[in-house]
């Protein structure tokens, strides 16, 4: 069988690398549709190697016969757009944290919680934030060993993130700096060349950020609210991949080598791991991959049953594309 899919928000950076993906993986597809704000209509996008399409204004496009739509534009898009879509009968699998904590919708990562899907009541999934969904694929085999109690991680989260005009400044404000011609910053807050910004989302009222709130009620979400969940955010002039810094406290006594064993056990997940000159995992080196890399694996003594790790995923694509993709094939292997 096969099926006609919709990509919303085809011009983006999750947007294309969700039509890469889908034509990389042979998803089986009759019809594909790229859909974006009229801003953005007849402009062309890549279907893989196999076909070019021109991109259509969602406003007036009629999902009647769709039986996919993988929506990733803004958050507000998504709330006008998906639940028509969803209604319509395609299938949403949504990337923006819209719907991600409504109780009716599944916040999903395949291997993590499939389950999840048996409770979908409105035609809509959610995929998690991008740095949830390598977070909760290396802790959920390490949470089924012992308990997690609570974990405290920094991110160093690189621009393709926050998108594509995002990406341009960096490359701008590099190239500024280096031949003496500094670009002020314009979308981040702060220059990102040559710096860091511990701000990503807008300053809630109990001095967290948006992606720090986010990330620790969709981890609770996914693995359950016996863990505490506790970030820090930063951005980092990084193209492409998502670096994580996690401290794990455990109810009971976890070794290294458990750990390690488990992860290296675990779906999606290469363990990195040699305590050595470049025996871990880097940013750069994640981009374009599938995996969750995990590296630096090593006790925690400064509390009673502790771990630290190193997590490193692409952000555009297990982060985001891929997953999503993902739990459309998971749901058509049901
Ligand atoms: C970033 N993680 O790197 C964000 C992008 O919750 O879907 C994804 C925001 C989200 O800026």
């Amino acid at each position: 069988m096969k099926y006609q899919v919709a990509v919303v928000g085809a011009t983006g950076n999750v947007g294309r690398e969700t039509l890469s993906i889908l034509a990389e993986r042979n998803f089986p597809v009759h019809k594909m549709v790229a859909l974006a704000s009229s801003r953005s209509q007849g402009r062309e996008v890549s279907f893989g190697e196999r076909e070019i399409l021109k991109v259509q204004d969602l406003e007036g496009f009629d999902f009647k016969g769709t039986d996919f739509a993988f929506f990733a534009p803004g958050s507000r898009i998504s709330a006008q757009y998906a639940p028509k879509a969803a209604q319509a009968g395609a299938m949403v699998i949504d990337k923006t944290s819209c719907f991600r904590l409504d109780p009716s919708v599944p916040l999903v990562v395949p291997e993590v919680n499939p389950e999840a899907l048996e409770k979908c009541k409105k035609n809509i999934i959610s995929n998690p934030n991008c740095v949830v969904v390598p977070l909760v694929v290396a802790l959920k085999p390490l949470d089924l060993l012992a308990p997690i109690k609570r974990v405290v991680i920094s991110t160093y989260q690189s621009v393709s993130g926050a998108g594509r005009r995002q990406m341009d400044e960096l490359y701008t404000q590099t190239r500024g700096t280096l031949v003496n011609d500094p670009i002020e910053p314009h979308l981040f807050s702060k220059p990102i060349a040559f710096n860091v910004i511990p701000h990503i989302g807008d300053f809630c009222a109990n001095g967290m950020t948006g992606e720090e709130e986010k990330i620790a009620l969709e981890t609770r979400k996914i693995l359950g609210s016996h863990l505490q969940v506790f970030a820090t955010c930063v951005r980092v002039p990084v193209f492409i991949g998502h670096s994580i810094s996690v401290t794990v406290e455990f109810e009971e006594e976890i070794t290294v080598e458990q750990a390690r064993a488990a992860l290296k056990k675990a779906p999606s997940v290469q363990v990195m791991d040699r305590r050595e000159d470049k025996g871990y995992v880097t940013p750069v080196e994640s981009a374009g991959e599938d995996k969750v890399y995990v590296s630096r694996i090593r006790k925690d003594p400064t509390v009673s049953h502790g771990l630290g790790l190193w997590i490193v995923a692409d952000n555009l694509r297990k982060g985001a594309a891929l997953n999503a993709v993902q739990i459309a094939e998971k749901l058509i292997a049901r």
